[in-house]
């Protein structure tokens, strides 16, 4: 008796087939659905689909709307999300190595950033493991330049303009410079340059041409300030939940994604400064007095990042100048 209910039970089983029990994920990210950093997102989901025959089905939240963008990581930390996408450098207080992509001038070209990657990788492992995160993945934003809402000829005419931070080194940046920075993500940063709560930032020419930002703003200047990124991470115990297909498949395709993204951030910059330029914003370079003045920041903001991340943000700085 008890050998034929368990014969009846393993035979349904099997012919529910695999994809009744799918495991099934949330997954929120701060970005637009038609930017190339969730399009990469989406493909990562369908991979991981496909790979997983249906086993894990991940469904995304684009535009933060299931948590804003500096809720996503808490989020993933306890599991109220079992995977995410955040801007990492967001996090620098609580870990100044989070900010390791963000050092102005450290690392200013997709081929510097991609090393630097490499060299903090092991380190971000650590750091992210304590706080119960396994790390994916991570992909570039375009080269970082200075939108402003009238040209500059000197740091003098930078005094007092309200600029949008995205983090910590964003708004110390625009400290330096005497601006005056305010936190705001992506998703309301449109509202916040049509009702005048800030009229400058340091971006991509990315979010520049999400946001449609000539509506509000007239100039980008190409400095080229650095590339930070956005990193896609889960929650250690939903992974561990996993069957070792599924985990295996989770990391292969995040090795594929991170690949993937990388190159459409290359691809792509171009066309969005041209963007730019095309609704009317000249998108030169920096006055040389500018220049120079966000290269004395470079320098000052260097060491203040060593110098703040101790130990582990040592190792991640000589790996990634050994290279
Ligand atoms: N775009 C993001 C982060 C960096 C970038 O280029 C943003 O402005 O929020």
């Amino acid at each position: 008796m008890k050998f034929l209910l368990i014969t009846t039970v393993s035979s349904l089983g099997l012919t529910v087939g695999a994809s009744a029990f799918a495991e099934t994920w949330d997954m929120p990210v701060a970005y637009g659905a038609s930017n190339y950093q969730t399009e990469n997102v989406m493909s990562f989901v369908e991979g991981v689909d496909a790979c997983t025959e249906g086993s894990l089905k991940i469904n995304v939240h684009a535009n933060g709307s299931l948590f804003k963008g500096d809720e996503i990581k808490r989020a993933v930390q306890l599991g109220e999300a079992q995977i995410g996408e955040r801007l990492l450098s967001a996090h620098a207080n609580e870990n100044p190595i989070f900010a390791y992509d963000s050092v102005p001038f450290l690392a200013s070209s997709f081929e510097a950033s991609d090393a630097l990657r490499d060299a903090a990788a092991p380190t971000l492992e650590k750091v992210l493991s304590a706080q119960n995160i396994h790390l994916l993945y991570s992909v570039p934003w375009p080269p970082q330049g200075l939108y402003l809402s009238q040209d500059a000829a000197s740091p003098d005419d930078l005094k007092g303009v309200k600029f949008r931070a995205y983090n910590a080194t964003t708004a110390r940046v625009a400290e330096l410079l005497g601006m005056i920075p305010t936190q705001i993500e992506a998703a309301d940063l449109k509202q916040a340059l049509a009702t005048g709560v800030v009229s400058s930032m340091i971006s991509s020419g990315s979010t520049g041409v999400d946001e449609q930002v000539w509506e509000d703003m007239t100039t980008f200047y190409d400095v080229k300030a650095w590339l930070p990124r956005n990193t896609v991470f889960v929650n250690k115990d939903a992974f561990a939940g996993l069957n070792q297909t599924q985990q295996d498949c989770l990391t292969s395709e995040a090795a594929t994604a991170q690949t993937r993204g990388t190159d459409m951030a290359e691809q792509l910059t171009g066309g969005f400064v041209q963007t730019l330029a095309d609704n009317g914003m000249s998108t030169g370079q920096a006055p040389d007095a500018i220049a120079a003045e966000l290269a004395k920041i470079g320098e000052t903001m260097t060491a203040e990042w060593v110098e703040s991340a101790g130990s582990d943000g040592k190792a991640i700085f000589d790996a990634y100048l050994a290279e």
